[in-house]
């Protein structure tokens, strides 16, 4: 804005005789005074009041929802984000938060879907009709919205969740929100455990108290029930782990000790890698039917959990079990510039289906938990550091490429030596992974490498037609491709993961660029518009190319609310003593177990 130059400057001298307190008299003044005012004057002072009052209206929120803010502890500042206008010259189609925008019942679907009016993917249809080049960038709105509202934003979709999870699948492992049911896998109210510690970190209490209640009459163990080892430590053992920790409350050590300890004839195997399943009634565990092969990432992934079950129960045969895996796999043949195969047999130990390699299903959590562990443990183990670092080196040689035509980094996959420009949605843990590696010392080019991986795990979404990421993607190489991401027909769906909200909470923190968290707001008022069902919870959708009927799958994942949601929460908010990263460390399901002190 331009300073007034001196020939624009108003100066207004009331003189003139008589009652100057009265009314009559101040009134005919002023208005003498007006009319003598040369109409740049006039012009000046109405568009300086005009200017006055907008800004006021605009601040109104924020300024009030401060003073109101007050009240929680946890939001300590409140700056007023405004996405700016990067496209001035188009008028946004709404204004307002969620809330405040109307809601439509999708026609002709016979679904309860809710399809929210969507002013992002309104200017993106703009775009598109004007004949512009595929999206690059995120802020197409003059949506005003407080860090407040976002967090209330997420509070809300927690609360309709659980709402339905609440009605008709309380105690159940998922909800089936179209069809009004529930699905078991374990049979161990999988959705109200993962979802424990999301609720205490939202301060949603009465609900957290009411889930409480449940596991301390209901949750019983001993259930003659086959289950995942993987599964069940991440979201069972580790949700249980970090709720004791949050509150305090020895109710939830007792029951992560019991399903630790049913967990454990799991690693009774000739090689010590273990099997993939469990019974936990009976005790006995076995392979899948088809193979004695486990997962990569499964049998590498359980064990920030069992080493901290050991340290709080001063009880170290879990930890021994799953330090000896550890070790195993680091001394393995097959692996390829420290990248691992995907299988491994649980007779040999040794890895099997060589020659494939990705940071994607089945493999990818095995290199998030070896930086994780060594964050855990105080940063001593140095076999995990350097099986960690040797894996970065293998994924920049083998694995990482640009796109056409926008040169967005991306990691594919080799196989037998072909690479293929295939990338899953589950690889978007990697920029947070990174990230956090970088926060805790390693070089500072794994930041780097975040920021560009977190832009084009970004545009897996930004470049939908429903503004939501499928679950794979095959990005373009060659020069003239028209857009960087293709999707198969088969992999149109979304299941509601949180790989890319999770790496966009850890970017915001430790870069605190506010555009990891307008990118967050994007997608969150996306699930909301695309996958919110109207009578409670929200649906895993099979098309995300479909905006008039992305087709719901009438299934919410437990990791929606157990994830998805607490790290919108964390992305939102500005106390980066919630949950510090210097303190704790989440396990691959998002829950925060803490780093362990030196001296341990
Ligand atoms: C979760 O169970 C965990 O994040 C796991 O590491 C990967 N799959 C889901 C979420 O996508």
């Amino acid at each position: 804005m331009h300073s007034p130059s001196r020939k624009d400057f108003v100066s207004l001298t009331f003189t003139g005789s008589g009652n100057y307190n009265s009314k009559q008299w101040r009134r005919q003044s002023c208005w003498r005074k007006w009319k003598q005012l040369s109409r740049l004057q006039r012009n000046l002072i109405l568009f300086t009041v005009a200017l006055m009052l907008v800004c006021g209206i605009a601040t109104y929120p924020a300024v009030t929802e401060h003073f109101r803010g007050k009240a929680s502890k946890k939001i300590t500042s409140l700056p007023l984000t405004c996405l700016l206008l990067q496209k001035q010259k188009r008028a946004p189609h709404k204004r307002g938060p969620p809330g405040l925008q109307n809601r439509l019942q999708k026609k002709g679907t016979g679904s309860d879907i809710q399809v929210e009016e969507n002013p992002i993917q309104d200017a993106k249809k703009a775009d598109k009709e004007e004949g512009e080049k595929p999206l690059m960038v995120a802020n197409y709105l003059g949506v005003c919205v407080s860090e407040f509202d976002r967090l209330e934003a997420v509070r809300d979709a927690f609360r309709h969740a659980w709402k339905g999870y609440k009605e008709f699948a309380w105690g159940q492992d998922e909800l089936r929100p179209i069809s009004k049911s529930y699905g078991e896998w374990f049979g161990l109210g999988l959705t109200l455990i993962d979802a424990l510690d999301t609720m205490w970190i939202l301060n949603l209490r009465e609900e957290f108290e009411e889930a409480k209640t449940w596991v301390s009459t209901e949750l019983s163990f001993n259930k003659n029930v086959d289950v995942n080892l993987f599964e069940s430590t991440i979201r069972i053992l580790g949700g249980l782990l970090s709720t004791y920790h949050l509150t305090g409350d020895t109710l939830f050590l007792d029951k992560a000790k019991d399903i630790g300890t049913r967990l454990m004839p799991a690693f009774n195997t000739p090689s010590k890698i273990p099997y993939s399943d469990v019974n936990i009634g009976k005790g006995t565990a076995h392979p899948p039917r088809w193979t004695s092969d486990s997962t990569v990432a499964e049998v590498t992934s359980i064990q920030l959990e069992f080493r901290e079950l050991s340290r709080l129960t001063q009880d170290t045969r879990y930890r021994a079990a799953v330090d000896e895996v550890m070790q195993k796999v680091h001394k393995l043949e097959g692996k390829q510039d420290g990248l691992v195969p995907m299988f491994i047999n649980t007779n040999s130990g040794q890895f099997t289906h060589l020659g494939v390699f990705t940071l994607g299903a089945r493999a990818d959590s095995y290199y998030e938990y070896l930086l994780k562990q060594w964050i855990q443990g105080g940063q001593k183990e140095t076999e995990l550091l350097e099986d960690y670092l040797q894996a970065l080196e293998g994924v920049k040689k083998n694995l990482l490429k640009k796109s056409s035509p926008n040169s967005l980094t991306f990691v594919g996959e080799l196989s037998h030596g072909q690479f293929s420009p295939k990338m899953d949605h589950l690889v978007c843990f990697l920029p947070g992974t990174l990230a956090l590696g970088a926060h805790h010392g390693l070089p500072a080019d794994h930041m780097e490498l975040a920021k560009q991986l977190m832009e084009t795990c970004y545009q897996m979404y930004a470049q939908m037609e429903t503004g939501l990421s499928p679950e794979i993607v095959h990005f373009n190489m060659h020069e003239g491709s028209i857009r960087d991401v293709d999707v198969k027909l088969a992999d149109r769906h979304n299941l509601l993961r949180p790989e890319t909200v999770e790496s966009l909470f850890y970017l915001y923190r430790f870069t605190k660029d506010r555009k990891y968290r307008d990118w967050g707001w994007e997608i969150l008022q996306n699930f909301n518009k695309y996958t919110k069902v109207s009578t409670g919870g929200y649906t895993s959708i099979n098309n995300v190319r479909d905006p008039e009927y992305p087709s719901p799958r009438d299934k919410m994942e437990s990791f929606f609310l157990g994830e998805t949601l607490k790290y919108f929460y964390l992305l939102f908010s500005d106390d980066p003593e919630l949950l510090s990263l210097d303190k704790y460390v989440f396990n691959t399901e998002a829950h925060p177990l803490p780093i362990w002190s030196s001296a341990e």
